[in-house]
């Protein structure tokens, strides 16, 4: 009943698969390989024009945007919700959200690109990296900005700055209560951004909250869930690129079921 088409390593797609652990959703796992860049593959543009993971199938329905995938999946399996009741309250967890779209996750992209993806794009000859940015429809201008020699130090600095005020928002919320949005488990707000979090300090970036302690406390109650262990399974990490491999050895028979 639901494919979600993503990426182990992706946060992405690790929001997604929260909520789907969370709500203790059953879904077949299609793992998109960057390197053989199949997520720009005429059959997965159809699915998803931007070229990006995750999607999410849902019968016949297609939905993509990870924060759309997740408030769509809290409205067709409502229980156990994971968005308040009250208008009031929902607004204010969406407010969460853009805010994480807005400053923590194109901040984290930076770190990412320098100390991981940026070796691939180096080791491409000059117009096999201009071909790779022009075969990209989303943030083609990006990539071409990052060129092959990286972002500079000061985009860097602008990343961590954003990331020290997504976490100083986020301690001033979390020294009132055990989850970004007041409840008994975790809301959408908080699947949204614990993966980006997660790769900061995969990445070596855990320090930029040493000063936050109720931020910290909230990571530590996130990964003792159930939902945390089937999320960020071996190979979900960057700094565990090599067990991607043989991730996808595991994931082959699911893709020979892809219809392209
Ligand atoms: N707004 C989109 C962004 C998705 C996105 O950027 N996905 C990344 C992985 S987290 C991706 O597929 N990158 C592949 C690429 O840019 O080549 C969403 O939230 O779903």
């Amino acid at each position: 009943m639901f494919k979600l088409y993503n990426h182990a390593y992706s946060t992405c797609s690790q929001k997604v698969r929260l909520v789907l652990a969370e709500k203790q959703i059953e879904w077949d796992d299609v793992q998109i390989s960057f390197k053989d860049n199949e997520h720009y593959a005429p059959w997965y543009l159809k699915l998803n024009p931007n070229g990006v993971v995750p999607t999410l199938q849902h019968d016949d329905t297609v939905v993509v945007d990870s924060s759309v995938i997740m408030e769509y999946l809290d409205e067709v399996v409502p229980e156990p919700a994971m968005s308040p009741k009250a208008a009031a309250d929902r607004a204010r967890m969406r407010a969460w959200l853009r805010y994480f779209e807005e400053v923590a996750t194109p901040a984290v992209r930076f770190p990412s690109f320098n100390q991981t993806f940026l070796r691939h794009f180096q080791a491409l000859e000059k117009e096999a990296f201009e071909d790779a940015v022009a075969s990209r429809p989303l943030r083609r201008r990006f990539i071409e900005k990052m060129g092959q020699q990286g972002f500079t130090d000061k985009d860097l600095m602008v990343a961590y700055e954003n990331i020290e005020l997504t976490t100083g928002r986020m301690e001033k919320a979390l020294a009132q209560q055990d989850w970004l949005v007041n409840g008994p488990r975790p809301s959408l707000a908080d699947c949204c951004v614990a993966p980006l979090l997660d790769r900061m300090e995969d990445l070596g970036h855990a320090y930029l909250w040493d000063d936050k302690p109720a931020l910290k406390a909230w990571l530590a109650r996130f990964r003792l869930r159930e939902s945390w262990g089937k999320t960020f399974y071996r190979g979900a990490r960057l700094s565990e690129l090599d067990l991607y491999q043989d991730l996808r050895e595991r994931s082959r028979k699911l893709e020979d079921l892809v219809v392209c």
